[in-house]
């Protein structure tokens, strides 16, 4: 260890940050060491090279755009930074209700910047993490964390499988062997330091997992870069409603009536066009109208799979123009990120959505593993245009962190579990919203083959509802 280093710990131990006894801690477990690193804004020359280590102390390798510090404690580490070496801040806002009213980034930057994120003490990584996200939902990319004292409580394992490195000045155990070497503490504290570390190798894990779960719909509106995504959000929380009726019926004269029936409970509906022997060119905008009227999006489910060059013919052009009338389309990545530029040439200046498919309902489906997590990639990469994913089960998913401002739509739902004989696989509406970890269900036959669809899919949308509330307030 560095002399420097070794005086550092000496001073925060002599300034009483660290301490050592019998401590209950907020999760409730007891240990035998405190960190308060609160203090140390009374000692001005002690941040300041706290300061300046942590800057060091980061691999040659790392390139950063500008830092942030986890509100408060890193805070004033953070200015001292971006102050000595010219780097420009970013603050987050602490509350989550402030999404509401304010920005959740204060600061100038630029979309697809770096942002490196600064911490005073690492235990799960939790507080990194809620402060990764809001970058990363405006577009920022978190990478690393610099943080200076690590815990060594299972945040780093937390942090890398969030796609962060964090880069720790002093581990907890190294700063506990200095204090012994250099008399401060008995053994037997550093030994009864190390069984407790043995003993809650890894803590919170789970709350970590399920940080993104505090944001309701209305917060991860704000989130939202791309516009339709926003205003699906919105729509939800004003209708109360996360049912989308997938209209697979056989004509348009029958969508269009069915969409007038149903359109109170919902909030997107769903159309395969191309299945439709009626079509005619007015077909978008009498559909449009009754949106309107109900206030739901329309979603055409046209699973575009082809290069981005022909991707744009089609969504433009032909018979269907879907471009003219669609909200929302959606695509397989299948044929790579080149699809989502292609798609967003025609679509972002109207203000559309894509949906990109990361995983399907059918039974036997490839869309698994890697691929799932390269469509996260894709879409994080294009979070102005695409506004969330058809998923089944994103809960599992084990890509690590994903942008709150992403809305994950299911399909392959019914009030019972079970399957079609064709391969379709039914979840309920509340195993889907609460156990799957998804936003929308998606609900086709289960609505319109039943006798009254309108009442049907009233009862759906309540199910839906009541587990998006459950899950809210778990
Ligand atoms: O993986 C998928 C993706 C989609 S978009 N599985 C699906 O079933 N879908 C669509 O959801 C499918 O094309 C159909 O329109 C709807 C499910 O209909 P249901 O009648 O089985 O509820």
């Amino acid at each position: 260890m560095l002399p420097a280093m070794e005086s550092l710990i000496l001073e925060l131990h002599e300034i009483g940050a660290v301490k050592f006894g019998n401590f209950k801690l907020k999760s409730g477990i007891y240990s035998p060491v405190y960190i308060d690193l609160r203090l140390i804004v009374s000692y001005p020359s002690l941040l300041s090279q706290i300061s300046h280590t942590l800057i060091s102390s980061l691999p040659p390798s790392t390139s950063f755009d500008l830092v942030c510090g986890v509100p408060y404690t890193a805070l004033p580490i953070a200015t001292v930074v971006s102050v000595s070496t010219n780097i420009p801040m970013l603050m987050r806002r602490k509350e989550i209700k402030d999404y509401g009213t304010s920005k959740a980034i204060e600061g100038v930057f630029q979309k697809d910047q770096t942002c490196l994120i600064i911490e005073d003490l690492v235990t799960s990584g939790g507080s990194v993490l809620e402060t990764a996200a809001p970058l990363r939902a405006v577009g920022l990319r978190v990478s690393d964390a610099v943080v200076l004292i690590d815990r060594q409580q299972g945040g780093r394992e937390n942090l890398e499988e969030n796609g962060i490195r964090l880069h720790s000045m002093i581990r907890l155990t190294d700063m506990v062997r200095v204090l012994r070497e250099k008399g401060k503490i008995e053994e037997g504290v550093e030994a009864s330091l190390i069984r407790f570390l043995e003993e809650n190798r890894r803590v919170s894990v789970e709350k970590v997992k399920g940080e993104d779960r505090v944001f309701g719909f209305k917060e991860r509106s704000e989130l939202c870069r791309n516009p339709m995504g926003k205003k699906l959000f919105e729509v939800m929380v004003k209708k109360e409603t996360n049912l989308c009726l997938a209209a697979d019926v056989g004509t348009a004269a029958e969508l269009l009536d069915i969409a007038d029936k149903v359109g109170p409970e919902i909030c997107m509906l769903k159309t395969h066009v191309d299945i439709l022997p009626d079509f005619t060119s007015d077909f978008g905008s009498k559909l449009r109208a009754i949106a309107d009227k109900h206030k739901f999006l329309i979603f055409e489910d046209r699973k575009f799979a082809d290069i981005g060059n022909t991707v744009t013919m089609q969504y433009e052009g032909g018979v269907f123009k879907i471009l003219e009338w669609a909200d929302i389309i959606n695509a397989h990545i299948i044929s790579g990120p080149g699809i989502v530029d292609g798609l967003k040439l025609k679509g972002l200046p109207r203000g559309k959505g894509l949906l990109l498919l990361a995983e399907m309902s059918s039974a036997g489906n490839l869309a698994t593993g890697d691929y799932t997590a390269a469509a996260v990639k894709i879409a994080e990469a294009h979070s102005d245009f695409v506004m969330g994913f058809i998923s089944v089960n994103p809960a599992s998913w084990k890509c690590g962190y994903v942008y709150p401002s992403m809305i994950h739509a299911t399909p392959g739902v019914q009030m019972v579990k079970g399957g079609d004989a064709l391969g379709q696989q039914y979840n309920t509406p509340h195993s889907v919203i609460t156990e799957r970890g998804s936003d929308i269900i998606i609900v086709g036959r289960g609505i319109i083959k039943a006798e009254n669809p309108a009442e049907t899919a009233h009862e759906y949308r309540l199910e839906g509802w009541k587990a998006y509330l459950e899950k809210c307030s778990q």
